[in-house]
């Protein structure tokens, strides 16, 4: 690998014609994988319990940790996230529109539409990047049944606040705690059992695994027992159907995944955090960017590195930086563009107030690659390109353009 050490020229970058400085694509969402041995176990015995669905041993064990975890009474697994939304928006009885931020994966928004209830979306806050309680109230209407809050990042939304305005209005409360998994809210609660119910992804590249799956927790008995009726197609019992269902249940193949990865969540946590520090030293003083930080005194799970690029500062946008990562095989991603709002099937229509803080963020955040299969060579690295980058920023636009154009990108 190259040398990025120190000021010089950018003529070293990859844009520029060189080698990549990486020689296999380093991605953001590498899955962290706990003690394989462990796993191989679990599946042996799986396999001569001939038992591999529908709320096998293992699915059973995984709710019960995990509830514990997250000190909530009540975890029910599911085959993925987008379903544990679904599962908990029908659960909760919520229809009509549903107020939500933009700022998300689309996965929120595509949960609530899929099933005829709106989303209606609504601004953030640019200090935390989560959904503006301040805002919420004025988009509230006779059609609204709840406020959906998006934990962005793993930081906690104003909980508090939200519940205050939910209570005022008549309305439930529910979370997308998709990033959210080990993390805290207002210093003491874990995230979990917030609002009625909370939604959590478990897919392969959230920091916590059981290769797709989800959960949804609550401390709502009524609400549990529906959720589990709907994961299995509304059955209450053999041959007993009591409600509308569907099916998402989780498989024993993933719950043996989660319960051997969450032997290791402290070593994940541990790692993305180091990883998250050495992202903080080795990108300090570079001119327009922000590292997304983690709030003190909170339990965090890091596992979101967020840069936020400033182009009046850096010289250098968002996209442009993107670019410089991609050709040195460092897959940043463009988390959370362009917005929800701004895709197809939501983009056709008005918005109920204007998202400025959203549209904005959304042209400035940049995820890097973490995990635990990200070394402290590949964050100095990393840091070292981004670094080089911005030092040279008006020949680096011009050879970014260049590219974009299909001319041939000259060196400075
Ligand atoms: N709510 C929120 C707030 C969410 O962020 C998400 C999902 C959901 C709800 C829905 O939960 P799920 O239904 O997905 O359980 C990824 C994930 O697929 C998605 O789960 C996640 N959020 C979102 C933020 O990121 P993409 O489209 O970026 O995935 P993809 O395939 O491009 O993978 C990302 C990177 O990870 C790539 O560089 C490739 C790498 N990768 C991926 C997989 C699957 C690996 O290295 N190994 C792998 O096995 O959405």
């Amino acid at each position: 690998m190259k040398s990025r050490q120190g000021a010089g020229s950018a003529s070293r970058l990859a844009l520029f014609g060189g080698a990549p400085a990486f020689a296999e694509a380093l991605h953001v969402g590498r899955p962290n994988i706990g003690d394989r041995a462990r796993f191989a176990r679990r599946i042996e015995v799986m396999l001569d319990r001939r038992w591999l669905t529908n709320n096998g041993a293992y699915v059973r064990e995984l709710e019960s940790r995990i509830a514990r975890l997250l000190g909530v009474q009540h975890c029910v697994a599911v085959c993925n996230g987008t379903t544990a939304l679904q599962i908990m928006a029908k659960a909760c009885g919520l229809g009509g529109e549903i107020i939500m931020p933009s700022f998300t994966f689309v996965a929120t928004a595509h949960a609530l539409e899929w099933q005829g209830v709106t989303p209606v979306f609504c601004d953030i806050d640019p200090a935390t990047h989560n959904i503006d309680p301040a805002k919420v109230e004025e988009l509230i209407t006779s059609e609204t049944s709840a406020i959906l809050g998006v934990h962005v990042w793993g930081r906690a939304c104003h909980v508090e606040a939200l519940e205050r305005v939910a209570l005022r209005h008549g309305l439930s409360l529910c979370f997308d705690a998709a990033h959210a998994f080990a993390c805290s809210a207002a210093g003491r609660h874990m995230i979990g059992g917030g609002g009625v119910a909370e939604a959590f992804s478990f897919h392969a590249t959230k920091f916590f695994n059981t290769f797709e799956g989800g959960a949804i927790t609550t401390n709502d008995d009524e609400v549990a027992a529906r959720c589990r009726r709907m994961r299995d197609f509304g059955f209450a019992g053999v041959d007993r159907v009591e409600s509308l269902g569907i099916n998402g249940k989780m498989n024993e193949a993933s719950a043996a995944m989660g319960l051997t990865n969450l032997e290791a969540l402290q070593t994940f946590i541990d790692a993305n955090e180091r990883n998250h520090r050495l992202y903080r030293s080795g990108l300090e003083g570079i001119p327009g960017l922000a590292l997304v930080q983690y709030p003190q005194g909170e339990r965090c799970n890091f596992q979101y590195v967020v840069i936020e690029v400033d182009e009046s500062a850096s010289a250098l946008g968002r996209d442009e930086l993107q670019s410089v990562l991609h050709a040195e095989n460092v897959l940043a991603r463009r988390y959370f563009f362009p917005g929800c709002h701004r895709m197809p099937p939501y983009r056709d229509r008005v918005l109920r107030a204007p998202l400025p803080e959203t549209d904005r963020l959304a042209g400035r955040t940049l995820a890097l690659p973490t995990g635990t299969s990200v070394t402290d060579q590949d964050v100095a690295d990393v840091c070292g390109i981004i670094r080089l980058a911005v030092s040279d920023a008006p020949a680096v636009k011009a050879a970014v353009a260049a590219s974009t154009a299909g001319d041939t990108v000259v060196a400075p």
